[in-house]
């Protein structure tokens, strides 16, 4: 299998970081790609109908997409119970929460870089930057048993969304007003299968 994708992208992180903790790493190759929502890769435009990443290519089925799908599918490969039965409306509404960071916190950049200057709307990047400051606030109140709980893919995409504002947003330092995320990403992020995908670029 090939793995569209590239080392800066935290949607690609979530789906390295489960082939890490299921032992399936050296059965998809990373296929390094660039897009960006004005330009992508021509096999990323190939491979995924709306030209983002990750995309899987399989040999024997359809090209999966979105990342979600895609660990999903990995989990259920490997029989890794990422996405326990008896918790799969929790495991389900956490991932949808940390890909919601990531949603706004990606285009914030996307902001930045794919307008001019003068056509930036600084309003609309706090709104999103409030979505973030929102959905930590929401963990803090509501998530952080879930958190502590057994390792499934809502603690990875949660770890992941971290990782991407450690990354891109780091001046805005969600750390000083969010202590118990905070306790708890230092742990989570000295998973193997987390310091093995540190982004970059
Ligand atoms: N919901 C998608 C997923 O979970 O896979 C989001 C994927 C996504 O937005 N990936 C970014 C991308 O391909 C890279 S970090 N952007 C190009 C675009 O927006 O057209």
């Amino acid at each position: 299998m090939q793995l569209l994708g590239n080392n800066a992208s935290p949607y690609v992180r979530k789906v390295r970081v489960v082939l890490e903790e299921t032992g399936q790493t050296d059965e998809v190759e990373l296929i390094e790609v660039a897009t960006s929502p004005i330009d992508s890769a021509p096999e990323v435009t190939a491979a995924h109908a709306t030209k983002k990443i990750p995309a899987l290519i399989r040999p024997d089925g359809c090209t999966l997409y979105d990342s979600r799908v895609i660990t999903r599918f990995l989990d259920a490969r490997a029989g890794a119970k990422l996405y326990r039965d008896n918790r799969i409306w929790e495991v389900l509404t956490l991932e949808a929460t940390g890909d919601a960071i990531l949603d706004a916190a990606v285009l914030m950049v996307y902001e930045g870089r794919c307008r001019p200057e003068d056509k930036q709307d600084h309003g609309w990047v706090e709104a999103q930057w409030g979505k973030v400051t929102n959905a930590l606030e929401a963990l803090e109140a509501r998530w952080m048993s879930h958190l502590s709980g057994p390792l499934d893919a809502g603690q990875i995409a949660i770890g992941c969304a971290l990782g991407y504002l450690d990354f891109r947003h780091g001046g805005r330092e969600w750390r000083k007003s969010h202590g118990a995320l905070d306790d708890w990403y230092a742990v989570f992020s000295e998973r193997e299968a987390m310091k093995a995908t540190v982004p970059a670029g």
